[in-house]
């Protein structure tokens, strides 16, 4: 345990006096260890990115007030995420170096995936996440804060992807020219879901906007969802954007990051099963919503590939790389998905329509 770890959890209200705290889980964002109790009790230390979430306390109560509201809906102690608190009676921790930590219960007897193992396993992604959408359809999306503004926000996301390419500040944009095409060959759809927003054509939800298949929580025995996780980029959105992330990660055929790409492509079954899943715990999207959800998950994936890009022309700052390159590789995943979602949008329509 190395001193802040240490000196952080004695700020928590742990059952039992803190044994070990390792580096655990696969996000890109946060750092997470798995700190466990001389009672073997099991929590989730996470120090929060406070250069990606400005506005952590505004997180933080986004978080608390919607772990809070689903508590009230939800017997089971697994079914919501549970904020431990620290020893003053908060929900985070601002350490004297500047840094912020919370807690959490760990989700016990679960499972968490980074690929689906099955078909059933993506089918229950999609109810978690429906669900989750589902519970929140009352709650006032205007009380909480947009923790990272315009993060969906496609056409957004080209600008600031411009202003990188321009400034091009490792000079990696000669070796990327074919993905640059790529992506600036489809500028003109990136605005199709805000544009639909801001005149109304799409509702305006409480939405998760992260909905990985590893941030979601499935009973080990069971395998029937448990909760969803990584609760940071709850904000107002769209009900496309949960659907389509969760398309552009969980009907892949490889990792995030495969270096092969005849490996990569949309698996179209598994786009039926999902598909399915959400629309059966998410009876209230409007006719607009469902009809629209094709254009969700390839503008989710554009976006994520051009959000890759970015980040690699501008030297890998924002999301998390194990290597040289990987936000590159990254970027072709996703790009492929996106190619291969094009060859396939027709038959996307029509399973869509079979699902409603
Ligand atoms: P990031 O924003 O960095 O992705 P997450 O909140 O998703 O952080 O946490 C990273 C990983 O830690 C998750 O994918 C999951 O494996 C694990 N994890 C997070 N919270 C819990 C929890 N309460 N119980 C069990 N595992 C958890
Ligand atoms: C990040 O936190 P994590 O690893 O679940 C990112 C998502 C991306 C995803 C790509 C706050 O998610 O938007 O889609 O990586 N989260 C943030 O894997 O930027
Ligand atoms: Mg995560």
């Amino acid at each position: 345990m190395c001193d802040v770890t240490a000196q952080v959890i004695k700020k928590f209200c742990l059952e039992g006096e803190a044994v070990s705290c390792e580096r655990y889980g696969c996000g890109h964002i946060n750092v997470t260890y798995l700190v466990v109790t001389k009672s073997s009790r099991r929590y989730i230390l996470q120090k929060i990115n406070n250069s990606i979430f400005k506005d952590v306390p505004g997180l933080m109560g986004n978080i608390a007030a919607v772990t809070k509201y689903l508590r009230k809906l939800i017997s089971d102690p697994r079914g919501v995420l549970t904020l431990v608190p620290t020893k003053d009676g908060k929900d985070y921790l601002l350490h004297t170096d500047g840094s912020f930590w919370r807690v959490y219960d760990f989700v016990e007897d679960s499972l968490c995936l980074q690929a689906p193992e099955s078909p059933e396993d993506f089918y229950q992604s999609a109810v978690a996440f429906g669900n989750f959408q589902q519970q929140l359809k009352d709650f006032p999306a205007d009380t909480l804060c947009e923790v990272i503004p315009n993060f969906h926000n496609t056409a957004d996301r080209y600008c600031i992807f411009k202003e990188a390419l321009a400034a091009d500040v490792c000079g990696r944009a000669k070796d990327v020219q074919a993905e640059i095409d790529f992506a600036l060959a489809r500028e003109q759809e990136a605005g199709t879901v805000v544009n639909m927003l801001a005149n109304g054509e799409l509702p305006l939800r409480v939405t998760h906007n992260d909905t990985k298949l590893n941030n979601v929580m499935l009973d080990e025995t069971t395998r029937k969802p448990l909760c969803v996780i990584d609760l940071d980029t709850v904000m107002p959105g769209s009900s496309l954007y949960d659907y389509g992330d969760s398309i552009r990660f969980g009907a892949a055929t490889a990792a995030e990051d495969e270096k092969d790409l005849s490996k990569v492509w949309m698996d179209i079954g598994l786009f039926e099963t999902y598909t399915r899943g959400f629309l059966s715990a998410c009876p209230g999207l409007t006719e607009m919503e469902r009809g629209m959800l094709p254009m969700g998950a390839k503008l989710m994936t554009l976006e994520c590939g051009v959000r890759f890009l970015t980040d690699y022309l501008n030297g890998d700052t924002y999301f998390r790389t194990h290597y040289e390159g990987q936000n590159l590789d990254r970027c072709r995943t996703q790009f492929k998905l996106v190619a291969d979602m094009e060859s396939k949008w027709d038959e996307m329509k029509r399973i869509v329509k079979e699902c409603e």
